[in-house]
């Protein structure tokens, strides 16, 4: 199977969401899911500072305060009724407090009732192969080796086929694997689930950026598990109607032969 890149999934794609260097925190959002990933993690960010500060304050005053010269004759009482429920109900609501949010992302994650659309990924040693069901299409995706890697190209995250999805569209993903397990993963979309060989776990995004999304196969799969990259072009539904229609269409101009395959 020979496919192109098609013209307007050329290289000056923007990259929305991208590692940069010294970069503090998460990948830029890039889908609803991602967003209340990154508002969940600055909440906890917010809570274990504060827990971590509290309890080092503690010990800095047991350490000063009630040390053999400062405090020569300890007090001799123990049990204190009030303090003991303070520090049995302020974790309880502190966890409870974490909790609301988790469930609510781990339940917003799950599944999409309304779906626009279907992707299923399927991985295997080494590389992915995406279906489109609806539209019927089919291809792999093989990472482009370092010697084919042109300049403004990033190293072990090109592919020959880029996965398309329309932008602001519901897209279920459903995930399996032909070998060993595997994880489809793409930090802006907050997406990372594996695939297991004989199963199909199901998750869903909603890219709401246009632009160029990598990302990486992130379960250990064998010798040749950090050649897996993932690029996904996230286009506008028209681009995505046009490319699907591409694709259907064997002889169309679209269809031009590709440039030599990738050695593999
Ligand atoms: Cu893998």
């Amino acid at each position: 199977m020979l496919f192109s890149v098609p013209a307007w999934a050329a290289d000056e794609m923007p990259t929305p969401s991208f590692p940069t260097e010294w970069q503090m925190g998460l990948q830029k959002a890039a889908s609803p899911v991602m967003e209340s990933m990154i508002s969940f993690h600055n909440l906890l960010l917010v809570i274990i500072t504060a827990i971590s500060l509290f309890v080092l304050a503690l010990l800095i005053i047991c350490a000063i305060r009630f040390n053999e010269r400062a405090n020569p004759v300890p007090a001799k009482w123990s049990h204190n009724t009030l303090i003991e429920v303070i520090w049995t109900a302020l974790p309880v609501l502190i966890l409870a407090l974490v909790a609301v949010p988790s469930y609510r992302l781990l339940y917003l994650q799950d599944r999409i009732e309304q779906a626009d659309m279907t992707l299923k990924i399927v991985g295997n040693q080494w590389y992915w192969s995406y279906e489109y069901p609806d539209s019927e299409i089919t291809f792999d995706a093989i990472a482009t080796p370092d010697k084919d890697i042109k300049p403004g190209q990033h190293r072990m995250l090109e592919t020959d086929n880029h996965v398309i999805l329309p932008v602001d569209s519901n897209v279920r993903l459903l995930m399996t694997a032909t070998d060993v397990i595997h994880a489809w993963a793409i930090p802006a979309f907050g997406v990372k689930l594996d695939n297991v060989p004989g199963r199909t776990n199901e998750t869903w995004v909603r890219p709401t950026k246009l632009g160029r999304f990598y990302g990486q196969c992130s379960e250990l799969c064998g010798v040749d598990h950090s050649f897996m990259p993932i690029v996904v072009d996230v286009v506008s539904k028209e681009a995505y109607t046009a490319w699907v229609a591409g694709k259907k269409a064997p002889a169309a101009p679209a269809e031009a032969p590709a440039a030599a395959p990738p050695a593999h």
